[in-house]
């Protein structure tokens, strides 16, 4: 059996092309979208309406991520806090999204949260967005063993995540956890977009990340070209750097400023080119 589980395209049409490619010819017995095909990228239409087009036609089966919810949440008739004032100002680029999305919204908030697969000797296979407890609660590479087997728990013979943009294997109390990464924003150093392999093969769970070069120009042209960057305000800069850095810059900006911007210390604006500036970086 082989299993490929792509993640975290993020309105990355070219790197969705790319991947998508790769997967054809290796031609696996399933395919797992694992959550965030939407959102903080230029393109989450085009994107959506591919990965609809997979499930329909190949059975891709596809799972909600964060992003997901992000966009969905702009449905609600009285907008929570995150959707008022400054915080309204922060998250432009999921109203922005939601827009776009128009019409789609309902299949996006059905989209189910796990992905059980069973081998021949019954050990299984599980892939969600991030953990058991939350589509946002990330597993990272050095997290600890104990706290990774809270987050996992049951545990299965393999465990699949995404959300945090780093890819990885590694071994947790004899389960084997994959990270997949992400297909169209990196945050691990290495702006190739990644995806896992995960096969039984003689009685025994395999797994591997594949990363792939792919056209960069094109996604550049299309954040500027959509109107992401013009339209959905400072932090959209924030986020177009991160995928061009595959440096997680949108953590480190909210750990430095989020509090200081809401509590109107700081405008929003300013926070973003300070933080630039310090980290000797620039749109250009
Ligand atoms: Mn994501």
């Amino acid at each position: 059996m082989k299993v490929a589980i792509l993640s975290d395209i993020h309105g990355n049409s070219a790197a969705l092309q790319t991947v998508t490619a790769h997967i054809d010819a290796w031609q696996p017995d399933h395919v797992i979208v694992n959550g965030d095909v939407v959102n903080r990228g230029p393109d989450s239409a085009g994107c959506w309406q591919f990965i609809q087009a997979r499930q329909a036609r190949h059975g891709w089966r596809v799972l909600g991520g964060n992003h997901e919810m992000y966009v969905c949440k702009h449905t609600r008739p009285t907008p929570d806090p995150e959707h008022r004032g400054i915080r309204a100002d922060i998250n432009q680029n999921s109203r922005w999204t939601y827009k776009q999305l128009d019409g789609e919204i309902a299949a996006l908030a059905q989209l189910p949260a796990t992905a059980v697969l069973t081998a021949p000797d019954g050990s299984r296979l599980w892939t969600t967005h991030a953990s058991i407890r939350s589509n946002s609660d990330g597993i990272y590479p050095a997290s600890d063993d104990d706290d990774v087997a809270r987050q996992i728990a049951p545990a299965t013979a393999v465990f699949v995540t995404s959300h945090i943009h780093v890819a990885y294997t590694r071994q947790v109390n004899g389960t084997l956890l994959v990270n997949t990464g992400s297909a169209g924003q990196l945050c691990d150093g290495d702006s190739r977009a990644s995806y896992a392999q995960v096969t039984w093969q003689k009685g025994q769970w395999h797994a591997k990340i594949v990363r792939l070069a792919y056209d960069w120009a094109a996604t550049d042209r299309a954040f500027h070209d959509s109107g992401f960057l013009a339209e959905t305000g400072p932090v959209a800069w924030l986020i177009y750097l991160e995928w061009k850095t595959a440096v997680p810059l949108l953590p480190a900006w909210r750990a430095a400023y989020f509090d200081a911007v809401v509590a109107g210390h700081i405008p929003l604006e300013r926070s973003v080119t300070d933080f630039l500036h310090k980290h000797g970086l620039s749109l250009a």
